[in-house]
């Protein structure tokens, strides 16, 4: 899907290749998100959070993934998110203003050993009720060392947010770690993970092949963010997804974003 996306937006024909990725984008969607984004807000537990208004996109992933390096290879900055030797230290939630008005959330990194138990359970609990609950939760970019693949804290994770809907994209990081052919190979493992542990939700999530450190993925993420902020400023700023806390009502069936919907889901 993404290897298509690629081809067809460096075709030398596009009458014959189809739209390109910006066209997909729809008319109100911004060509680099995140460049510009500034720094608004650091929250540490949910009586902080400022109230739901303008579309978030979260950006998740376990510690050392390459969380803080993909934020700044997207925002084209060296330092927007701080990227540290040290991983798990940062337990909060740093808001950034994209120039469209609209905020990236970037979520503490996961899965540190050197993390005390009592405060990994408490900042676990806080991530999975943010991303279940969230009213203005328009996407989830979820970052994983393309090496390692889907973790368990990853699917743990996913396992709490694919339900309300939304879309996730996967950003495939570290790809510049891995010859062209074993970059395909890798990415496709990741698709096949996800279709597997997740069939019925599979269609929500995109699989971006990544790389912070040669920007590789970088349009294709562009591509998908904006997206997803078109689509919110095309629908009149309503979410139109299952919010926990508004009983169901606006549930709709998730739009189809990239993957095949799997066979039937065992759960
Ligand atoms: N080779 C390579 N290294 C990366 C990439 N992205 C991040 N890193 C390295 O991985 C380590 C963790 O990155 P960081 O962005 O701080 O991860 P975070 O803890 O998820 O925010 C750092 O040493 C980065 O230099 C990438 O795309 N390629
Ligand atoms: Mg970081």
């Amino acid at each position: 899907m993404v290897q298509k996306r690629r081809i067809v937006s460096e075709s030398p024909s596009p009458a014959k290749a189809g739209p390109r990725p910006e066209d997909r984008r729809g008319p109100h969607a911004p060509a680099h998100p995140v460049r510009q984004a500034e720094y608004v807000l650091t929250v540490a537990n949910d009586l902080q959070l400022p109230p739901p208004g303008p579309p978030e996109i979260a950006f998740a992933g376990r510690s050392n993934a390459g969380k803080s390096s993909a934020i700044n290879a997207l925002a084209n900055r060296s330092r927007l998110a701080f990227t540290s030797r040290t991983p798990g230290r940062t337990q909060q939630i740093n808001f950034f203003r994209m120039r469209s008005g609209a905020l990236l959330a970037d979520l503490p990194g996961y899965g540190f050993a050197a993390v005390p138990q009592a405060l990994k359970r408490h900042w676990q609990e806080f991530l999975a009720r943010y991303l279940a609950t969230r009213q203005s939760l328009v996407g989830l970019a979820l970052v994983l060392d393309a090496r390692h693949g889907v973790s368990l804290l990853d699917r743990q994770l996913l396992a709490r947010y694919l339900p309300s809907g939304r879309p996730v994209l996967v950003l495939a990081t570290k790809m510049d770690k891995f010859t062209p052919s074993a970059q395909r190979v890798a990415q496709c493992a990741i698709e096949r993970e996800i279709a597997e542990c997740f069939p019925v939700h599979a269609a929500q999530v995109t699989v971006v092949g990544f790389s912070a450190t040669r920007r590789i993925g970088i349009e294709a993420a562009e591509a998908m963010l904006s997206r997803w902020l078109g689509e919110w400023a095309h629908d009149g700023g309503d979410t139109g997804f299952a919010d926990a806390n508004s009983g169901g009502r606006k549930e709709r069936a998730p739009r189809s974003r990239g993957m095949a919907r799997g066979p039937k889901d065992p759960r």
